[in-house]
């Protein structure tokens, strides 16, 4: 061996060694969960030798700021997923380009299916083979630049969960039309209900643009998301101060090219708060002209503004109401203001005045059904998908199916209010598909919460979907990194309301955690398995709102500290010595007969009721023999126990899977499924032996001894353990 070699060697080595150590802090840096989905690591290398002989290079003609993003994305895209540059050109020259074209750009002159292209509308798009200059291309066809980005982004999510590209004829366009994020972001940078960091928009530091900002925006355009509410519905008026809109501007002028546009949250009495008038009546003729000549102020600075989600007359919001007006003159006086700009006015449900004796699930019923049809045309009625409150199970709203002659747009909760924060693990495309697949039998079976929310039972005009945003500042976006799957779940459902949570879930753990197979079948498994376990151990059986008073974190069934009875646990699960539950049937409150027949007679029958629901619409005998042959009282402490059991289990699962993930994602995650187990167990034994003193019965064989006595559960909330 000569010297030099040895030499050779040696600086091999040290090369090497220099290239593997940048690369692992890549890795190590690269893995803190920033990139969400759209990770874009080099693809397995079958797959990726097919795909880089089909994708040969890269044709984006046309000069605007959305082309440059597509650019941008399918070039970074296909470089780290096919490890190698695919050339930019301006012309098809030869076979395998990747072609984006919008209708009427010169290179689609060609195209001989722009009748399909059109009827894929403003947002969607087509991807075929064709040919086009005498060479074989794959196209990606729009009638808009945004459909355009929709179908790159689409584009590369096949590659990324390795699908076959050689025979593609694709079709795609959103079923909803406003699928927005509604951020309840206070100006301060707090976030009411946010568990993952601060605020995204520093009120602070804008008009100047945070590069995240993009990277939010990016994020929300790879799912088709295409509205996002920036302010919290309990609102400050100030939002709407000169001051603010300029900043709300800047963050528009952010989203537009992504596709995105801003609504906000107006306070009802912006017109006292910020114009100095004595009254904000809606009929009052000064109060017209404040919010006219406010909505013309803001569509002078965006003119693509999306318009208001208001809040009134709820939880101490003001509203309407304040003056002897009703929900439909304050929401139509809103409307009016916005309706020359074609904005609108989504007006929220969750209201519910405390009367004497009352239901709280049936107060939106009883106070906005009457105005069904009473809405201007440009307004949406806002219903969250269950009666109460985001709970971790609800049946679905009684108002879907109640209102044929009003526009209504589905609410559901990503931010984990009621279900564990930023630290369990739950997959909420199981809850959101249940609710969806609710048959409301308005118009006979068939009639399913998808099928008002798509406008197909009403042919309602404008249709949505929307939900309370998840991301804050934390550096992966959501806290937990699972919880990222939450807002890919929103954002996938609401483009299309009929996607399996099988499907999400897989699309997600490829473009996010691992390819690997084993271990992407096991996590499916327990993405699909957590909703469930998590109802077993908070709230099993239809049981609700067991949550500790103020923060609802954690369980405290004895909770009565609140100043109204319906914010208190003990008003929702009445147990008493004779058993659990609330009587919503016939018996009791009746509010069951908001839903439609059979459902009404179905849920409102001890012995026809879905045991999931028993305890929402029952109050049930301890001693009542459940189907599975044990009581009620055993039933439910083997629910509490089987949760637990799942999140021991999935904590093994989780360590079996060390090899398949990043160490930095497996440990975040491994550290918050220790806190869930925590969790889990305290829930099981604080409405266990919280619901002993009534039940006096024994906990039933299989179910563990608690790990701390009642007093100890009441004396601290798990927050401030
Ligand atoms: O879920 C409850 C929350 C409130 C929230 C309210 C609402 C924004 O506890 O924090 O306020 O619902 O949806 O308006």
């Amino acid at each position: 061996m000569t010297r030099g070699s040895t030499h050779w060697r040696i600086h091999r080595f040290i090369f090497s060694a220099i290239v593997f150590l940048i690369f692992a802090a890549n890795a190590v840096n690269g893995e803190d969960g920033y990139r969400l989905w759209l990770r874009y690591d080099q693809l397995p290398s079958p797959e990726r030798n097919v795909y880089r002989s089909q994708i040969k290079s890269l044709v984006v003609p046309g000069q605007s700021p959305t082309l440059d993003i597509i650019r941008r994305e399918l070039s970074d895209g296909l470089q780290g997923l096919l490890g190698t540059a695919v050339p930019m050109s301006d012309s098809i020259d030869s076979d395998g380009a990747l072609v984006v074209v919008t209708i009427n750009s010169t290179l689609a002159a060609g195209l001989k299916w722009k009748n399909q292209i059109k009827a894929s509308g403003a947002e969607g798009f087509q991807i075929r083979i064709e040919k086009l200059n005498r060479h074989f291309v794959t196209v990606i066809a729009s009638e808009t630049e945004i459909g355009s980005l929709h179908g790159a982004f689409y584009f590369l999510r096949l590659l990324q969960t390795l699908k076959p590209i050689a025979r593609l004829n694709v079709n795609e366009q959103p079923r909803l039309q406003l699928r927005m994020l509604d951020h309840w972001d206070n100006l301060d940078g707090t976030i009411e209900r946010g568990y993952a960091g601060q605020s995204l928009w520093n009120w602070s530091e804008l008009p100047a643009i945070n590069p995240r900002l993009r990277d939010y925006a990016r994020a929300n355009a790879s799912l088709g998301i295409n509205g996002a509410v920036l302010n919290n519905v309990n609102a400050d008026a100030k939002i709407l101060s000169a001051e603010y809109l300029r900043k709300v501007a800047a963050l528009a002028d952010c989203f537009r090219p992504y596709g995105i546009r801003v609504y906000l949250s107006p306070r009802f009495s912006a017109p006292i708060d910020l114009g100095g008038l004595q009254t904000a009546d809606p009929l009052a003729t000064e109060v017209i002209a404040w919010w006219k000549q406010k909505a013309d102020e803001i569509y002078g600075l965006i003119p693509d503004f999306g318009g208001f989600l208001v809040k009134a007359n709820s939880e101490g919001q003001p509203g309407p109401r304040t003056y002897n007006r009703t929900h439909a003159d304050g929401a139509n006086m809103l409307a009016a203001a916005v309706a020359p700009h074609h904005g609108v006015v989504i007006w929220r449900a969750f209201v519910y005045d405390m009367k004497p004796d009352y239901d709280r699930a049936g107060a939106a019923y009883e106070e906005l059904q009457p105005f069904d049809g009473k809405f201007a045309a440009n307004v949406l009625l806002q219903i969250k998908n269950g009666p109460i409150d985001f709970q971790p199970r609800e049946p679905f709203h009684p108002l879907f199916g109640a209102m044929p002659k009003t526009q209504v747009i589905p609410e559901l909760q990503i931010t984990q209010e009621y279900l564990g924060f930023s630290n369990h693990l739950v997959f909420l495309a199981s809850m959101w598909r249940e609710f969806l697949d609710s048959d409301t039998y308005a118009r006979g079976a068939g009639s399913t919460v998808t099928r008002v929310a798509d406008g197909s039972l009403y042919h309602q005009k404008i249709t949505g979907l929307a939900g309370v945003a998840n991301t804050g500042t934390d550096r992966n976006w959501t806290g937990h990194h699972f919880l990222q799957a939450n807002w890919y779940a929103f954002g996938r459902l609401a483009w299309n309301p009929n996607l399996s949570a099988q499907q999400i879930a897989d699309e997600w753990i490829a473009m996010t955690l691992t390819r690997d197979r084993n271990s992407s079948q096991a996590i499916a498994r327990i993405m699909i398995e957590s909703h469930e376990e998590v109802v077993d151990y908070m709230t099993p059986l239809g049981l609700h709102h067991l949550f500790w008073g103020g923060h609802h974190y954690g369980p405290a069934p004895w909770w009565t500290r609140e100043k109204r009875d319906d914010w208190n646990p003990v008003y929702f699960h009445r147990a008493d010595k004779t058993g659990i539950g609330f009587d919503r049937g016939p018996s009791g409150s009746n509010t069951v007969a908001q839903y439609h027949a059979p459902l009404r007679e179905l849920f409102g029958k001890l012995d026809s009721c879905p045991e999931k629901f028993l305890l929402w619409f029952h109050h049930v005998p301890w001693d009542y023999r459940m189907r599975s042959g044990r009581t009620l009282w055993d039933e439910m402490a083997l629910h509490y126990q089987r949760g637990v059991h799942w999140v021991r289990a999935t904590r093994k699962r989780w360590e079996s899977m060390k090899a398949a993930i990043d160490d930095e994602r497996h440990e975040a995650v491994a550290r918050r499924l220790a806190i869930q187990e925590r969790d889990a167990i305290a829930w099981r034994d604080a409405c266990l032996l919280y619901f002993q003193i009534f039940s006096k019965r024994p906990l039933p064989a299989g179910v563990e001894k608690p790990a701390k006595t009642l007093e100890e559960y009441k004396a601290k909330s798990l927050l401030d353990n």
